[in-house]
């Protein structure tokens, strides 16, 4: 089943000719409506009237989230604020949250990039799903909540968080779709094993997850603990939310929704676009969005996009897992780190869990990296002996993947703080 097949399946030449018209129509309409974009044009000498394609997109400057930040609150918004209906925000670790504002149709677009999302999951009239991102300012709750209203399905609007709740109605209400984080889901599937609750009784078949990088391994981890095949869904509030890209059956990428998001891959050093097929930061042009239209924003997401054609039938370009944001990146005496690829160690070996956390400090002038491993409850030992030996292993893996040398502490099971929303994998204590 597909959504929106015209605009799903279109060949690429109509949808690079879709792409031009909306695209020019909303150069147009930021040019006379933000004054921070008009100034930001006629510093390139461009006219409001040029046509854009998606070539000339590549000559337009980029929109930064410091740029969202110096003009917050509503700077870029493109329209008046009575046909603004709702606004959202995202909390930064630092200073002021960003600010997005959505107008009716805004709202309109964003349900129907869901409602294919879910779609591509199999996910429909019959279904329970229990959305389980938090509900708020935060943009997971409410996204995934009108899309699945759109598909038909019937949502449970339980939010993030009151674990005991969510299974109790994962029960009683047979859910068959959760959506939440997918840390949050392992940490769900260890609950439902903790609490002896019989596999008969969950009826789950799909988990909507994202919000958060996440690796094959723990794909593969949280699909055996709670009995669902899990599908990623990507997505950033300044863009629109959960929604931007999708995983279909096929599991071979994220399809990015590209009639309402132009996407390209930079070197976020060079801001030089790569081709397809090489690893970069994702970069987005909003093509329909009214209250707060982006041209060129860079994510700091860092990814590749592949443009065959995919077995599904859809056509719009596929973006692979995200490695992780550029700012995640750790430089460990010179060795660039990602979290996901400890994870991906980590979870290779079956005597370890989901729950990780990496620290890293700076003793002496010179960055240490520890990592606090959780070991799995079968294997966690009394015997000195055995810890030990799992600590080498661990150390010897991390070592001839990752080429760093990192000092491994193993923690008891239970014992890293669990995030009911986006994990905290890194805790940098450099930055003090
Ligand atoms: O996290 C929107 C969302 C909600 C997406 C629910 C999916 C599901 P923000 O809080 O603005 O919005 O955070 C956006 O989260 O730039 C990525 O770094 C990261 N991110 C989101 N989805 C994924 C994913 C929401 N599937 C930032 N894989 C983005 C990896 C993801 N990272």
């Amino acid at each position: 089943m597909i959504w929106n097949e015209k605009y799903e399946c279109m060949s690429r030449d109509e949808l690079a000719h879709v792409q031009s018209k909306r695209l020019t129509e909303m150069i147009e309409r930021i040019y006379f409506n933000v004054p921070f974009y008009r100034k930001r044009l006629q510093e390139i000498d461009f006219q409001p009237t040029d046509v854009v394609d998606v070539e000339s997109l590549r000559q337009l400057p980029f929109t930064t989230k410091v740029d969202l930040r110096d003009n917050y609150p509503f700077g870029l918004f493109a329209v008046p604020q009575s046909q603004v209906v709702r606004l959202h925000a995202s909390s930064g670790t630092t200073g002021k949250s960003t600010v997005v504002g959505y107008t009716h149709r805004d709202i309109q677009m964003w349900s129907e990039v869901v409602a294919r999302s879910l779609t591509m999951a199999g996910i429909g009239r019959e279904d329970i799903i229990q959305v389980a991102y938090g509900y708020g300012l935060f943009t997971g709750g409410l996204g995934l909540h009108y899309g699945a209203e759109k598909v038909g399905a019937a949502v449970v609007p339980i939010s993030g968080g009151n674990t005991q709740k969510q299974l109790q109605l994962m029960v009683d209400f047979k859910s068959t779709v959760i959506a939440c984080t997918p840390s949050y889901a392992a940490f769900l599937g260890e609950a439902i094993v903790k609490e002896n609750i019989p596999r008969e009784n969950i009826h789950l078949r799909a988990g909507i997850f994202g919000a958060e990088p996440w690796t094959e391994e723990m794909r593969a981890q949280v699909e055996s603990l709670l009995g669902l095949q899990a599908f990623d869904i990507y997505g950033l509030s300044e863009v629109i939310g959960p929604g931007v890209s999708m995983e279909c059956v096929c599991k071979n990428g994220m399809h990015i929704f590209e009639d309402h998001f132009i996407p390209e891959v930079i070197n976020p050093d060079t801001c030089e676009v790569l081709p397809y097929g090489e690893l970069g930061e994702l970069v987005f042009t909003t093509v329909t969005k009214e209250a707060m239209p982006l041209i060129r924003y860079r994510t700091r997401d860092l990814t590749r996009l592949h443009v065959e054609k995919c077995d599904c039938g859809r056509t719009h370009v596929r973006m692979e897992k995200c490695l992780g944001r550029s700012d995640d990146m750790l430089i460990i005496r010179g060795v660039n780190v990602f979290p996901s690829q400890v994870e991906s160690v980590l979870l290779e070996m079956r005597e370890t869990t989901p729950h990780y956390q990496l620290i890293v400090n700076r003793e002496n002038n010179l960055d240490t990296l520890e990592i606090q491993v959780e070991v799995d409850e079968q294997f966690f030992s009394d015997e000195m002996k055995d810890l030990e030996n799992l600590k080498r292993k661990i150390q010897s893996n991390i070592n001839s993947t990752l080429n760093l040398n990192a000092r491994i502490k193993l923690v008891e099971p239970n014992t890293i703080e669990r995030s009911m929303g986006k994990a905290q994998r890194v805790i940098d204590r450099r930055k003090k």
